[in-house]
């Protein structure tokens, strides 16, 4: 063997998963049984990453080998202590419990939650099946406390899955949205060096913080923070009051946009601009730049998501794209194809009025359902009751909602309100620590992995990542938990797969002719696809590779409804689906399973005349609320701060990393706040604070950043884990953010929580 090739072997293909992005990455392993993560790079033949990651891949060893992970199924004691089962045992008696909660109460008291974080989806596509077979309705994710007005919105305007291509927009604009720590974005620091150096090129940037990324932007917006609404409407607003709209786009191409112009040619820009923090000069100035601009396309996150007037925000800036003629050209908005929906397109009817007037909602509180999701802020309120309706048991998968969701210290208790609660997970998290039975799952680089989250626009691509690591000894994969759940509960006859089990032996094809055959005759076989393509298919394929089958099932759904975008993409003809299945099982980096068009952004736009919907009434309406100059929450004289509470930094992954060995450098886990207020208030930096809110109370290290608005102090999200060194310890993880929020701090519409802006206070301690 040539030395080049020698060199070559000893990185392995896979992704990142600390964060949505998923960068290519390679990894070089050593240690015990090649177990250890000694190095991590970026992988060059990434379609989309090409090469980059950021600083927080390089450590990823901490995942993975944490000494957090548990190797066994635990129940819970008595006495709220622990004890191992085994396997089978567990299983039985999970199926059990979980079976007698569905016959008496009804399987739509049994909640599911979770099924995948940053970086595993795989194991939630077989939960599927489990969900039927306990009659679950109600499930839900973290994408519930954050993406679900951006659901609600972009369905009732577009009505597709939709990626803003801010990499070639001429102006591009970020809307509490922090690139520069948060990436969040293909290349995400390359991108923003590549557009600071571009004259051609603009960025605007909207944080009340100068953040790393303003330092990039051509335009920084210093919004008061909470106030991004009146922001965007005066933006807006002079754009229309100023007859820079492109009517002739808007008649050819849109419904409802005479609603929208009334609306806003009604708004007085410069006391909305005042209002907002910024000069009417530059709001107006910056109207200019977007209105003119060739292209223009924005990116919004969770700074405006989950911060006051939350979904109101998303239509504004979805307002602000489209109703400037952004739409279906490039660097504008395109529509993109997926093998599955992480965030799904969702909306229910609309009247003539443009209001919603159906949509699904939780039993008890009423709290609405959206995109397929119920909203994670009501789930306290939906336990803690006695109504008969009220959820009896509930299933957490890869989630660690008791550390994520507003108030701990609720969720805690509504998790011990339960009958019955199961959490599957690799380490022993805040949420295991308060279920009736753990599970203990095997890492995303012991088995097959992928995401479903929503990705690019023309090519989009799916990474189908292979396990590069031995499981840790009697830990499993999530879609063997959920078949051997399904089995307990005795869905299926032991022979009624056979007759597929054999076809699979001869082939795809001949198993597929099988499938379509069993479909025809019995019902039950589509009812749970998943689980009968793992336990049908997934014998039959390479060692190890049977939680591959439902991706094998998506891809032949996949080219069935996008047979024009697989096509385009190299996957044509009665075998494409399984080529395309195959394309993903052997390549160790992403594959591009679909081209996209601009004319098809278009077509597949499914309200009348293939035309978009400008209009919202819901929201239309809810700027004669900013009319009045009221910020939605205010600081008080006993909480005169704005926290916001969960910043991303540069080591912070969710509750994906444990250990605080990980971060380099304590900063990441202190209280930051503008000198000038800490010199108010005679703090001096690296001094311990009490940090309080009207929900909790905590201790944490003052460090200044003179990048922060005034007034307004924050914490960082994903830290004050439980966390047990070498010699036993119990060691500072940091502020457990959560301690501190409340579920009733949400959005109107969806129910988002509103963690950027909580009154809170700071003393010495
Ligand atoms: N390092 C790191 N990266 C991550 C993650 C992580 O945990 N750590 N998590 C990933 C996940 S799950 C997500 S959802 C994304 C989130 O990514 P981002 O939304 O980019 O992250 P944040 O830092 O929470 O918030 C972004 C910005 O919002 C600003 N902001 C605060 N209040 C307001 C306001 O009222 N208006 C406006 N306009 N801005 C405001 C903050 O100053 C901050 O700069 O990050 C992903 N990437
Ligand atoms: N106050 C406040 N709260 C926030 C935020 C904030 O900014 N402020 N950010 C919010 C956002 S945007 C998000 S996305 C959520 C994230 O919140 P969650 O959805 O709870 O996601 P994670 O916190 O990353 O938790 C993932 C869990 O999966 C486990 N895990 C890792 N790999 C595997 C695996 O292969 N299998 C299984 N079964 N488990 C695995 C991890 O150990 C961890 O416990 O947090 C939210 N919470
Ligand atoms: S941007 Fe960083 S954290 Fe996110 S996937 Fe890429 S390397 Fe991982
Ligand atoms: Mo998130």
């Amino acid at each position: 063997m040539s030395k080049p090739e020698q060199v070559k072997e000893e990185w392995h293909s896979t992704a990142c998963n600390l964060c949505f992005v998923n960068c290519g990455v390679e990894f070089k392993l050593g240690g015990e049984d090649g177990r250890q993560i000694l190095k991590v790079r970026g992988d060059k033949e990434h379609p989309t990453s090409q090469g980059y990651i950021c600083n927080k891949a390089s450590r990823i060893d901490y995942y993975q080998n944490s000494t957090a992970r548990i190797n066994s199924p635990m129940r819970r004691k008595a006495d709220g202590s622990y004890e191992p089962v085994d396997w089978d045992t567990a299983i039985s008696e999970i199926a059990a419990k979980l079976g007698a909660v569905r016959d008496e109460h009804g399987g739509d008291k049994i909640l599911y939650y979770g099924g995948g974080g940053q970086g595993n989806h795989l194991g939630g596509a077989y939960a599927t099946s489990l969900r039927k077979a306990l009659g679950i309705r109600y499930k839900s994710s973290a994408i519930s406390q954050e993406k679900t007005g951006l659901s609600w919105v972009f369905s009732r305007m577009i009505g597709g899955l939709v990626h803003p291509e801010v990499h070639h927009a001429e102006v591009a604009m970020f809307v509490g949205k922090n690139p520069f720590m948060s990436n969040g974005l293909d290349r995400a620091r390359l991108f923003l060096k590549e557009i600071k150096k571009d004259p051609n090129r603009t960025l605007i940037v909207v944080d009340p913080r100068r953040s790393e990324t303003a330092d990039h932007a051509d335009i920084h917006l210093a919004v008061r923070p909470g106030r991004d609404a009146w922001c965007l409407s005066a933006i807006l607003a002079y754009i229309v009051q100023s007859d820079l709209l492109p009517m002739d786009w808007l008649a050819k191409h849109a419904h409802g946009y005479e609603k929208v112009i009334a609306r806003f040619k009604n708004i007085d820009v410069d006391s909305y601009a005042e209002f907002s923090g910024i000069s009417p000069d530059q709001i107006k100035s910056t109207a200019e730049v977007i209105a003119k601009a060739q292209s223009f396309s924005l990116e919004e996150d969770i700074g405006v998501q989950m911060a006051p007037h939350s979904t109101l925000v998303t239509y504004l800036n979805f307002l602000l794209m489209l109703m400037n003629g952004n739409y279906g050209r490039p660097g504008t908005i395109g529509m993109f194809t997926q093998l599955a929906e992480m965030i799904a397109v969702d909306y229910g009817p609309v009247d003539e009025n443009g209001y919603e007037t159906e949509r699904r909602t939780l039993p008890v509180t009423g709290a609405p359902i959206v995109s397929g999701l119920f909203p994670a802020n009501y789930l306290t309120e939906e336990i803690l009751n006695d109504d008969p309706k009220r959820p009896r048991a509930l299933i957490v998968e890869s989630s660690n909602p008791v550390h994520s969701l507003s108030d701990a210290g609720r969720m805690r208790k509504s998790l011990r309100h339960l009958d019955f609660s199961l959490a599957i997970d690799v380490v022993m998290s805040e949420t295991a620590l308060e279920c009736d039975y753990v599970l203990p799952a095997s890492s995303q680089y012991e088995k097959w992995e992928a995401t479903f989250f929503p990705r690019n626009f023309p090519a989009n691509i799916f990474h189908l990542r292979q396990p590069l690591i031995e499981p840790m000894p009697n830990t499993l994969a999530e879609p063997e938990m959920h078949a051997r759940l399904i089995e307990a509960l005795e869905v299926f006859e032991t022979d009624e797969l056979n007759s597929l089990k054999l076809a699979a032996q001869d082939g795809f094809a001949a198993y597929q002719a099988e499938l379509f055959n069993q479909m025809g005759s019995n019902r039950k076989i589509a009812s749970y696809l998943p689980y009968v393509l793992y336990r049908s298919l997934g014998p039959s394929l390479p060692d190890g590779q049977a939680s591959t089958a439902a991706i094998w099932g998506l891809c032949q759904m996949y080219v069935l409804k996008h047979s024009a975008e697989a096509a385009r993409a190299g996957f044509s003809g009665p075998s494409a689906g399984t080529d395309l299945y195959q394309a993903l099982v052997d390549s160790p980096t992403a594959v591009e399973i679909g081209i996209s068009t601009y004319e098809e952004s278009w077509s597949r736009i499914p309200h009348p005349d293939n035309k978009l919907q400008m209009l919202i009434a819901e929201l239309l309406d809810e700027v004669d609320e900013l009319d009045k100059l009221q910020p939605l929450h205010k600081t008080s004289k006993e909480f005169p701060f704005a926290l916001v509470a969960g910043v991303r930094r540069a080591y912070t992954a969710n509750c994906n990393i444990r250990d605080p060995k990980w971060a380099k450098g304590k900063a990441v886990m202190a209280l930051t706040m503008h000198p000038d207020d800490a010199a108010e208030h005679g703090f001096d930096e690296g001094i311990r604070v009490k940090l309080e809110t009207e929900t909790g109370q905590a201790e944490v290290e003052l460090a200044f950043d003179e990048r922060m608005h005034l007034g307004t102090i924050s914490v960082p999200n994903g830290q004050g884990m439980r966390f047990v060194n070498e010699n036993n310890e119990l060691e500072d993880t940091g502020v457990y953010v959560n301690e501190l929020t409340s579920v009733l701090h949400r959005d109107k519409f969806i129910g988002t929580p509103l963690h950027k802006f909580v009154p809170a206070k700071v003393s010495i301690c």
